[in-house]
């Protein structure tokens, strides 16, 4: 009895150290939305093998941070340069993850030469036009088939409502964003298309990109989902203005996927009192060089766990969940809003280990 007693307990043991050792965020997510990542030039390279053991243990889908924005896919007209673009695509398909293309159509890390002509001046409409769709037909069709779908259009809209007044909004007003749509699916017509913009828990926003949604859909056009960046803080945006935006877009009749999700845990400098003095407001802005304290670190890892619980309540509707890179070392938002700060906004730390919320998401999910 004994003796059987302790076999049973043996396999218990074996069996929750099995369990423990295979259950990942891809794991466990798999019947519930897929889990991302954005990828630099770093991991696209093979240069930092423990990030690469964190992506391919944990995410089943991948975004470029950079390599595939107009800029650097092509410099100079007609100049296509796809060496890194193409080792990314390499990557998700040896890994069969779900490959999102981004972004084709961006006011920002967008080369001069597109928007203007040899003197310097904007171009017309026409050759607008045309250079759009040679280099949306250019990019979807080299990735035809092997990229599961895009960011058509980034970040056109503002918080108000209005349309930013891009360069693409000068010379061609709304137009350019059913234009872009267009191009994309006849390049690819399997490709999803999305549409993709931050700071969507603002009323006036939330409903611009709804109305853009029913535009895009009564012409005929197609549009799969909207991608709500998230790149929120440790008190904005509340879960029920994030939520509300979930909600609106899900009626407006498309998925939704939360395409580049991070936390900062520093102040905001738009929510901080000026200081007079540069050396405490550095000190104000930058609080945590040594080290997250421990009652901040269970403040972050309990909003990302309430924003991981809102994602799952809503997994009918969200189709994919990316975070905006792997590790904290190597996030944008150390240099953004200020330059030059620690911050810790992803799942995994410098040290590649993940934080408390990773293994309570997975126990939930589970
Ligand atoms: O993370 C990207 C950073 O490395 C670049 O310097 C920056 C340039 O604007 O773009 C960052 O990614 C942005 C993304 O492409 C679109 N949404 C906002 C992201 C953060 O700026």
């Amino acid at each position: 009895m004994r003796t059987a007693l302790f076999s049973f307990l043996v396999l218990l043991g074996s069996c929750a150290t099995h369990e423990s050792h295979e259950a990942t965020l891809k794991s466990v997510l798999a019947d519930k939305f897929h889990i991302g990542t954005a990828l630099n030039s770093w991991h696209i390279a093979g240069r930092d093998s423990m990030a690469h053991e964190v992506i391919t243990r944990h995410f089943d889908a991948i975004v470029a941070e950079n390599c595939m924005k107009s800029m650097y896919l092509q410099p100079r007209e007609g100049e296509f340069r796809f060496r890194e673009a193409d080792a990314f695509v390499r990557f998700g398909e040896e890994h069969h993850m779900h490959v999102t293309g981004h972004c084709l159509i961006w006011h920002s890390q967008l080369p001069h030469w597109f928007l203007t002509d040899d003197e310097g001046n904007d171009v017309s409409p026409e050759v607008l036009r045309q250079r759009m769709k040679s280099h949306i037909s250019t990019v979807v069709g080299r990735y035809k088939g092997r990229i599961k779908g895009w960011d058509v259009v980034n970040e056109a809209i503002m918080e108000d409502g209005s349309y930013r007044r891009s360069k693409f909004y000068e010379i061609l007003g709304e137009e350019f964003i059913p234009l872009a749509f267009q191009y994309a699916h006849e390049a690819d017509p399997d490709a999803e298309l999305y549409y993709n913009d931050y700071n969507m828990y603002f009323p006036g926003k939330r409903e611009a990109v709804c109305r853009l949604v029913g535009e895009l859909k009564a012409r005929g056009l197609r549009i799969d989902a909207v991608g709500m960046q998230g790149h929120v803080d440790m008190r904005h945006p509340s879960l029920e203005e994030f939520e509300a935006s979930i909600n609106a877009f899900t009626d407006a009749g498309v998925k939704v996927m939360i395409t580049e999700f991070d936390m900062s845990a520093l102040p905001s400098p738009w929510q901080s009192a000026n200081l007079s003095d540069t050396l405490s407001y550095e000190q104000r802005m930058n609080p945590y060089t040594d080290g997250l304290p421990e009652a901040v670190d269970a403040e972050w890892n309990e909003r990302m766990m309430q924003y991981f619980q809102l994602f799952l309540a809503h997994a009918d509707d969200i189709t994919r969940v990316t975070l905006w890179g792997v590790t904290d070392a190597t996030s944008w938002k150390n240099d953004f809003p200020v330059r030059g700060r620690t911050d810790y906004p992803l799942l995994f730390d410098r040290h590649y280990q993940p934080k408390a919320v990773v293994q309570q998401l997975i126990n939930t999910a589970r």
